[in-house]
């Protein structure tokens, strides 16, 4: 199958799941779009002067960055025309975003965090845009609520990532494995390379930002600890660490070559319960690790059968090659 522009690769899991309906294909071509257009603006870079602040704050409270508001914009300009969404939800924005009442409303829920690690973006290193596809719970006659897109990460139907690197790539599960595309700047397509992609059960590599160590549970005091120890300690083998600083590049080796990925509760986020996003962080993240047979934890449950309560809610993340985050969540409850 290698090969297979997304299209293509799309009109093949649409034959074989008839979960896959015509709105839920045209809706992730529309997002593989999207990600291109938000690749060109990110390329053009200082040139096209879409570097540096935008001058406003988020709904997190962070300064946004001009490609922040560009990709979001971009998201939802593309998105709203065409059929498939009730109601869109971003990290840059406080409420949902209804469809307006000019375009015919669809069944299924869109939230992304449109650029992922966008603090690296004016130092040109790899950012991201997360995406995850939710089905609404009411009929189409009523307008979208924001309860309704409180749904457990066992419900997404779609999740993935756009990771902004070397290569552009797009990296996507429907729930029947994960598979990577990567575009191919001439056709103008995003052409299968990496078929179900597989997280190795065992790595050597892990990643965290030491800087909290202070602030760290003991559970990850001593689980870093031990892979600090290396050959020596009880691990009796030595480990090497990253830390790119967008989730996205960090999530993409670890698909690629294994790992573990930590953003623990420690005692600065602890009042927000965590770093990361639960919606359109944690949860896509966690769907597409465990599709490729990886596992994704809060450190003491699993992401995805966290029941949100709140749109930004924010939860403490370990994801990546099984039996580390599995020893890690068994740490937690010692
Ligand atoms: P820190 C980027 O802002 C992000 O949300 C993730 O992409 C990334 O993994 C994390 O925060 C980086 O956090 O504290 O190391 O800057």
């Amino acid at each position: 199958m290698t090969g297979v522009t997304l299209s293509r690769y799309l009109v093949e899991q649409q034959r074989n799941d008839p979960q896959i309906t015509h709105d839920l294909r045209l809706l992730i071509e529309n997002i593989a779009t999207a990600c291109k257009s938000i690749g060109v603006a990110i390329g053009k870079g200082a040139i096209a002067g879409v570097l540096g602040g935008a001058g406003t704050d988020n709904v997190q409270g962070e300064a946004q960055k001009k490609l922040d508001v560009l990709s979001n914009d971009l998201l939802i300009r593309s998105k709203q025309a065409n059929g498939t969404l009730a109601a869109m939800a971003s990290e840059e924005m406080d409420e949902i975003y209804h469809i307006p009442p000019e375009y015919p409303r669809g069944d299924y829920l869109l939230l992304f965090d449109p650029l992922d690690g966008s603090s690296n973006i004016d130092v040109n290193i790899s950012v991201g845009t997360i995406f995850s596809v939710l089905r609404r719970q009411a009929g189409p006659g009523r307008a979208p609520t924001v309860d309704e897109f409180l749904q457990p990460g066992t419900e997404q139907l779609v999740a993935g990532y756009a990771v902004y690197g070397p290569s552009t790539l797009l990296v996507l599960t429907l729930g029947k494995g994960v598979d990577c595309f990567t575009l191919d700047r001439e056709l103008g397509e995003f052409v299968l390379t990496h078929p179900q992609m597989r997280i190795p059960e065992d790595t050597k590599e892990f990643a965290i930002n030491m800087s909290n160590q202070r602030f760290w549970e003991p559970a990850v005091q001593r689980y870093v600890e031990e892979l600090l120890m290396g050959a020596s300690g009880p691990r009796e083998k030595d480990f090497n660490m990253r830390w790119v600083a967008s989730m996205v590049a960090d999530v993409h080796r670890i698909l690629t070559r294994g790992g573990i990925f930590m953003y623990p509760l420690d005692s600065k986020t602890r009042d927000q319960g965590g770093k990361l996003r639960l919606m359109y962080e944690a949860n896509p993240m966690a769907f597409l690790v465990e599709q490729a047979g990886g596992a994704a934890t809060t450190g003491r449950a699993r992401i995805m059968e966290v029941t949100p309560e709140k749109l930004h809610q924010r939860v403490p993340v370990v994801l990546g090659s099984k039996s580390e985050v599995e020893r890690v969540t068994r740490y937690h409850h010692e």
